[in-house]
């Protein structure tokens, strides 16, 4: 074996045992880079005669372009090497099935809601909707809130910065009361409907929410009694808690739309809140202003009305402690309600 061949052995056999790209690179400078070994005998070939130079010269080019050529097979060999472990490591089992989207699931107090429009419903309550951005007429004047009542300033009510047609501060509904006398202006008597909605109060603290939900109830005709308010009212409070063994008592109130108006408690028979009067609602016998306000004759159509807090009904009926719980987005609190 010429000294040629014994080259060419070894650097095709230091090629094919380089394990990474560096060690081949590496094994390539011993040969062909600037003080490799075949680069030197190239450099080697001036000294030789000239008949002998171009035969030694053809042997170590065509050596030098098999080196060449095993170093190239030999780069693409460690490459997809390289990629396989990288495909490999990065494997993804594309027929596991998927995760999906969460369900969703009905808020605890929207779960109320829908009782109260099918207990109500059964008994011929219609349901009234409308907007959560009121005039001041709508909110306040229709409803014989006083010019100066407190309700109308700004600690208390959220105004934005609109005015309506008459130039008045548009505001967010403060009770859902307005749907109520919307309502009514629209419909014939009799009137039964009742109006669940958003309403917004300025007030933040651990038992008041600035958006909270109420649900109101209205019945106007010729012949309505508180007598039917309380059937009415108690027969709700028993089907929505789902027992008959409530108590429930009328407490003299005021409230500017009704006269006279009362606070409703209720008293469990039995659970952890027996025996302890709670406040539920307040109601009362509308106004003779607000009957002329849904443009109807005071000395023709009486009624009553209502209004409780959608939170309120549904802590108690949950056994909730935390009116937060409501707001705070917890999947853990909401997920039982799933
Ligand atoms: C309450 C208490 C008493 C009420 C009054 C009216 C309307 F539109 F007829 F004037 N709707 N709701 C009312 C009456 C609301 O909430 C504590």
């Amino acid at each position: 074996m010429t000294n040629l061949d014994q080259i060419v052995a070894r650097a095709l056999a230091d090629l094919a045992a380089a394990a990474d790209p560096a060690a081949l690179e590496n094994a390539k400078a011993g040969y062909l880079g600037k003080s490799g070994e075949l680069t030197a005998l190239l450099k080697s070939l001036g000294a030789l005669a000239p008949e002998e130079r171009k035969s030694a010269g053809a042997a170590i080019n065509a050596a030098k372009g098999r080196l060449e050529a095993a170093l190239d097979a030999r780069r693409a060999e460690l490459a997809d090497a390289r990629l396989s472990a990288r495909l490999a490591g990065e494997a993804l089992d594309v027929t596991l099935p998927a995760r999906g989207r969460g369900r969703g699931g009905i808020h605890p107090v929207i779960r109320t809601w829908q009782r109260i429009e099918a207990i109500f419903g059964s008994i011929g309550f219609d349901v009234a909707d409308g907007p959560e951005i009121e005039t001041d007429w709508y909110n306040f004047t229709a409803l014989n809130n006083p010019e100066n009542h407190p309700a109308r300033s700004m600690q208390d009510t959220f105004y934005i910065e609109d005015k309506d047609a008459t130039g008045l501060p548009l505001l967010l509904r403060t009770h859902t009361s307005p749907m109520q006398v919307r309502y009514a202006r629209q419909h014939k008597p009799p009137i039964k409907v009742i109006a669940p909605g958003r309403t917004y109060r300025v007030d933040s603290d651990a038992t008041h929410s600035p958006m909270f939900h109420q649900v109101e109830g209205l019945w106007i005709a010729e012949d309505i009694s508180f007598a039917d308010l309380k059937g009415v009212y108690v027969d709700f409070l028993r089907r929505f808690f789902e027992t008959e063994d409530l108590q429930v008592r009328f407490r003299p109130s005021f409230f500017p739309f009704t006269e006279p108006s009362a606070e409703i408690d209720m008293q469990f028979g039995d659970g952890p809140l027996k025996g302890r009067w709670l406040e539920i609602s307040g109601s009362g016998q509308v106004h003779p202003t607000v009957v002329r306000n849904f443009g109807l004759d005071p000395e023709r159509y009486i009624g009553f009305a209502f209004g409780s807090g959608l939170e309120r009904l549904t802590m108690l009926r949950y056994g909730i402690d935390d009116l937060r719980l409501f707001f705070d987005g917890d999947l853990r609190f909401l997920k039982q309600f799933s």
